[in-house]
């Protein structure tokens, strides 16, 4: 590899998650984070029909709408950025001050969906609602420290 290609790589390999992490306007950051949670209620919705028996069970849809769940869960942390704590958002100064709390509920989060993906991608029903339930005592609890009503 010559020297500038090797320059060239290293420097997309720092740049990338730092510019992953860019958003143009505050607006914009508050924006994804929110289009982010709105869309993980929705499929949440999907699977809390199911697990209510409201909606017949089907493990094939329950699958995918899991895995979305799952995906959607990695998004919202990287547009907490710094100053976008006003605006158009309910998200509390505890964000940023108790960020170590708010980074752990975050990734507990990722680990409840991501187990709820697993036992609704192999059909058991039994387990998908109970970490159907976890997931949403997750989302309550973060809610209830980070969020204003
Ligand atoms: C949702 C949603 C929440 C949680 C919470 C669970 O679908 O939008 O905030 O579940 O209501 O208690």
């Amino acid at each position: 590899m010559s020297l500038r290609l090797a320059v060239t790589a290293a420097l997309v390999l720092v740049t990338l998650p730092v510019a992953h992490a860019q958003f143009a306007k505050p607006e914009d950051a508050v924006k994804y984070r929110q289009s982010a949670m709105f869309m993980m209620n929705h499929h949440a919705a999907r699977l809390g029909a199911m697990a209510q028996g409201k909606v017949a069970w089907n493990a094939e849809v329950a699958g995918a709408n899991a895995e979305t769940l799952a995906t959607l869960a990695k998004l919202p942390w990287q547009a907490f950025t710094a100053g976008t704590d006003r605006g158009d958002t309910r998200a509390k100064a505890d964000v940023w001050s108790d960020n170590a709390k708010f980074t752990a509920s975050a990734q507990k989060l990722q680990d409840e969906t991501a187990r709820l993906a697993a036992a609704a991608k192999a059909g058991d029903q039994a387990a998908m609602k109970s970490a159907f339930g976890e997931v949403g005592r997750t989302c309550k609890g973060c809610h209830d420290q980070f969020r204003k009503d």
